[in-house]
């Protein structure tokens, strides 16, 4: 059993690790193989960033940035191409372009989404998150994470079941409404959400609860915090991890697979 790797495609001017990096069609494009040829097995093209106090866009600026990158891509077929948006509109043009999974990170709070995702045949990301990145911070108070995030998560199950979606993958949503210790304790704790009867994904990429701990201040000082945190995942029973740095992951995976076989 071999760990997936989702990896990120940000084509956002303001991603908080990788905003702005490709601004171009052909820059994004040769990052998108790169990360195939390091060994992702899904491209996840996200045009809206997520991180706390992050600017929306409409549904018009998120298409042009992400539209004619979900195209080329699925076009080349060589990896899956997940789109990552909280809008149907988004969704149903990229489904149409060829995407074969929506990555929610509001975990289908717009009811027409899993109607999208069924009408095209497409799985679903349902991950969990409280209020919205501009304020999520305020509602990162549990009294037992994982078990209130189980509570959560299970009727946007039902609903993208009783909607037929045939592929339903859940996500804990690290840093999404969550103190570092609320992130910590869902990486230990993460075989707890199996009981949803879903594939797990979990995505710790660089993300900052990691700078809770020495030396990981920065953004570029984040990647054997994210390596650990992928191989615990795995160990603890996630299907599919979504990281930036694919090479790095797929090397640390293979070792986490490896004990899981032994
Ligand atoms: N994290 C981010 C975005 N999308 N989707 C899922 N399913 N799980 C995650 O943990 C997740 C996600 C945030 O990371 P990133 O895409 O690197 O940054 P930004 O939102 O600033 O573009």
């Amino acid at each position: 059993m071999c760990t997936r790797i989702m990896g990120i495609l940000n084509v956002t001017p303001d991603s908080f690790s990788d905003g702005g990096i490709y601004p171009t069609l052909d820059a994004a494009l040769d990052r998108a193989r790169r990360l195939i040829s390091d060994g992702a097995d899904i491209i996840d093209v996200g045009g809206e960033s997520t991180r706390p106090g992050a600017e929306p866009v409409t549904e018009d600026v998120e298409l042009r940035r992400v539209l004619p990158v979900v195209e080329a891509l699925a076009e080349d077929a060589r990896a899956r191409v997940s789109i990552d948006t909280m809008k149907p509109g988004v969704a149903a043009a990229c489904l149409s372009a060829g995407a074969t999974l929506v990555n929610d990170v509001t975990g289908l709070r717009d009811p027409k989404m899993a109607e999208t995702a069924a009408r095209f045949g497409s799985g679903i990301v349902i991950m969990h998150m409280r209020g919205t990145p501009a304020t999520m911070r305020q509602h990162a108070s549990y009294t037992d994470v994982v078990a209130e995030i189980k509570t959560e998560l299970e009727p946007r199950v039902n609903l993208a079941r009783a909607a037929g979606i045939q592929e339903v993958i859940v996500d804990p949503g690290l840093g999404f409404a969550k103190t570092p210790a609320h992130n910590f304790a869902i990486l230990r704790r993460l075989r707890e959400i199996e009981s949803l009867g879903c594939p797990i994904l979990v995505g710790p990429s660089r993300k900052s609860f990691l700078a809770s701990l020495p030396g990981m201040d920065r953004i570029e000082d984040r990647l054997e915090g994210t390596l650990a945190a992928a191989v615990i995942a795995a160990l603890n029973g996630a299907s599919i991890v979504r990281v930036h740095d694919v090479l790095e992951c797929r090397k640390a995976l293979a070792v986490a697979d490896a004990v899981r076989r032994a």
